[in-house]
């Protein structure tokens, strides 16, 4: 990425989504626009997911689909919804070559003039739909490697993290939130349901060094890793508060704010882990190892690893530089 793309560029708090990804824009004069769009195509689904997702109770469209997504759970039919309101949107923006979803088996191709592909989670967490409990979307932009006005291929989808141009998430909790980086820090901003923006709430972003929340799914402990099991006896013995909402955007959140560590490590039911490299650690490496903090599978950078398929999962280590130094060894 260019130098000047990377600027910080110093917005109030109060300046709303748009005029945000513009100023950044005009900070480097070559940028033809393409990412700065695309940005606000995801920003405007958000939208409309967050209006479906408010509905959820209301218009009958929670429960499950009857279908069964790529990982052989049930989906949901808001999973559906989002995916659709995405792509759509994608669709239409034309910036997008290719897209991978959770919720597609295959890559899908777009534009094949378009610069960008994009690995997406339109709806991370959805048992918790049901249950009114918060959830998320989580996306990945790279540029493509393939000449555009060409097919795009695996090689384009099938990047590491660190070819990352841009990554976000959106959290639709107690109020919804658009958070994202371009690699010149992270930036949050809060959806004004009655202004229907997204005003920037959360400046340049940064982890604490350290924290006191532990997150982790400690039902499946008797099958932890021995290292695994050592790091949360430690955090039980100094009294660390132990938070899992079971959402990762969720978790992910809480901790960037408070500072802590989320771990979804090997299990007896997931021997790789269960969570995603393409569409979900490696969006929230980037903004976490933007916001000062790490993320490891245990064994290295999460953004190094070198992906060899569309669904590959991995062990997942995220969080406070301390804390996922001390629990992954690294
Ligand atoms: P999903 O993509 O099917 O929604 O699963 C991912 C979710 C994460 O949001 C969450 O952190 C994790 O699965 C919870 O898993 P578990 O219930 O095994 O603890
Ligand atoms: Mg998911």
């Amino acid at each position: 990425m260019a130098a000047a793309e990377n600027s910080r560029i110093a917005l109030p708090v109060g300046t709303n989504l748009d005029r945000f990804i513009m100023k950044n824009q005009e900070a480097f004069p070559y940028a033809t626009g393409e990412l700065s769009q695309l940005l606000r195509d995801l920003a405007y689904a958000g939208k409309v997911v967050n209006r479906e997702i408010n509905m959820a109770g209301l218009a009958d469209i929670t429960g499950a689909y009857g279908g069964q997504n790529v990982q052989g759970e049930e989906q949901q039919n808001l999973d559906v919804a989002a995916n659709i309101r995405f792509s759509r949107a994608l669709q239409k923006g034309g910036e997008v070559a290719a897209v991978i979803s959770e919720e597609e088996e295959e890559m899908i191709h777009l534009n094949r003039n378009g610069g960008y592909v994009i690995a997406i989670d339109p709806l991370d967490g959805s048992s918790n739909i049901d249950v009114n409990v918060s959830i998320g979307t989580i996306f990945s932009i790279y540029r493509r490697k393939t000449e555009v006005g060409t097919e795009s291929t695996m090689e384009d989808v099938l990047q590491p993290g660190n070819a990352q141009v841009a990554a976000g998430y959106i959290l639709y909790g107690s109020s919804t939130m658009f958070v994202y980086t371009t690699g010149a820090g992270v930036n949050g901003f809060t959806y004004e349901p009655s202004l229907g923006e997204y005003i920037l709430s959360h400046q340049d972003m940064k982890i604490p060094e350290t924290g006191s929340i532990y997150s982790v799914n400690e039902g499946s402990y008797h099958s932890f890793q021995p290292e695994v099991k050592e790091y949360i006896e430690k955090c039980r013995e100094r009294g660390y508060s132990a938070r899992y909402i079971g959402s990762l955007v969720a978790d992910f959140h809480r901790n960037l704010l408070k500072g802590g560590i989320y771990i979804y490590p090997a299990t007896a039911k997931a021997p790789e882990g269960k969570l995603r490299l393409m569409y979900e650690c490696n969006c929230l490496a980037f903004i976490v190892e933007q916001a000062g903090g790490k993320a490891t599978d245990g064994k290295g950078r999460i953004m190094d690893i070198v992906p060899t398929e569309l669904h590959q999962r991995v062990p997942f280590f995220v969080g406070s530089k301390e804390m996922v130094e001390e629990a992954s060894g690294l």
